[in-house]
């Protein structure tokens, strides 16, 4: 049944303006990609059921995904989305080196409102466009530094858009799992 679960966590999806994180999370809870949608104005939600496999466990994970508006008119407001945040999915445009370069103050700014270090998973965007700058090499090196796992995406073809979830389901549950267990 759909509208049981296993686990609920709220995530939330950030990153500079337009790399992405509308066409991802549209991508993933529809199933396809949308080019005439409005750029985000404050912040919206989608839901959508995950399997987490634990073990010989079938989980079913719910995930509540805050898609916060990017631009710095937002700024104020979005503290007030990051707080209660199980985890995040932070994403950058392999095509502007500018959005991987401001990646810290991204994961900064989560950190201050959620007031703790919560599960994350590196996106890179627009794999399938010709003109990519950051190399998966650089992408792979901050996630590892950072402890996170490390997702090349594209939106538009579909390329790694579940494993995203999948990844950050995972690292959800046992997390909570192990917090639990104190
Ligand atoms: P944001 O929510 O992070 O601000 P959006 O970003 O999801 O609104 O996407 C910004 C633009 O990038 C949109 O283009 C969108 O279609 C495009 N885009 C998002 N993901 C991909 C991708 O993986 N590949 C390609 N080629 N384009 C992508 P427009 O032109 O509609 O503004
Ligand atoms: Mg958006």
């Amino acid at each position: 049944m759909s509208s049981t679960y296993d686990y609920l966590f709220k995530v939330v999806i950030l990153g500079e303006g337009a790399v992405g994180k509308t066409a991802i999370v549209t991508r993933f809870s529809h199933g396809f990609f949308r080019t005439d949608y409005k750029t985000t104005i404050g912040s919206q939600f989608a839901v959508k059921n995950i399997d987490v496999h634990e073990g010989s466990e079938n989980l079913t994970v719910k995930l509540q995904i805050w898609d916060v508006a990017g631009q710095s008119r937002f700024q104020i407001l979005r503290p007030m989305y990051y707080r209660g945040s199980s985890g995040g999915v932070l994403v950058f445009d392999v095509t502007r080196r500018r959005t991987f370069l401001l990646l810290d103050e991204w994961l900064n700014e989560l950190e201050r409102a959620v007031g703790k270090k919560i599960p994350l998973v590196l996106v890179a965007n627009k794999t399938d466009l010709p003109d990519r700058v950051v190399e998966p090499r650089e992408g792979k090196e901050f996630a590892d530094a950072r402890d996170m796992p490390y997702v090349e995406s594209s939106a538009k073809t579909g390329e790694g858009i579940v494993d995203i979830f999948e990844n950050l389901g995972k690292t959800l549950v046992s997390t909570r799992r192990s917090s639990d267990r104190f």
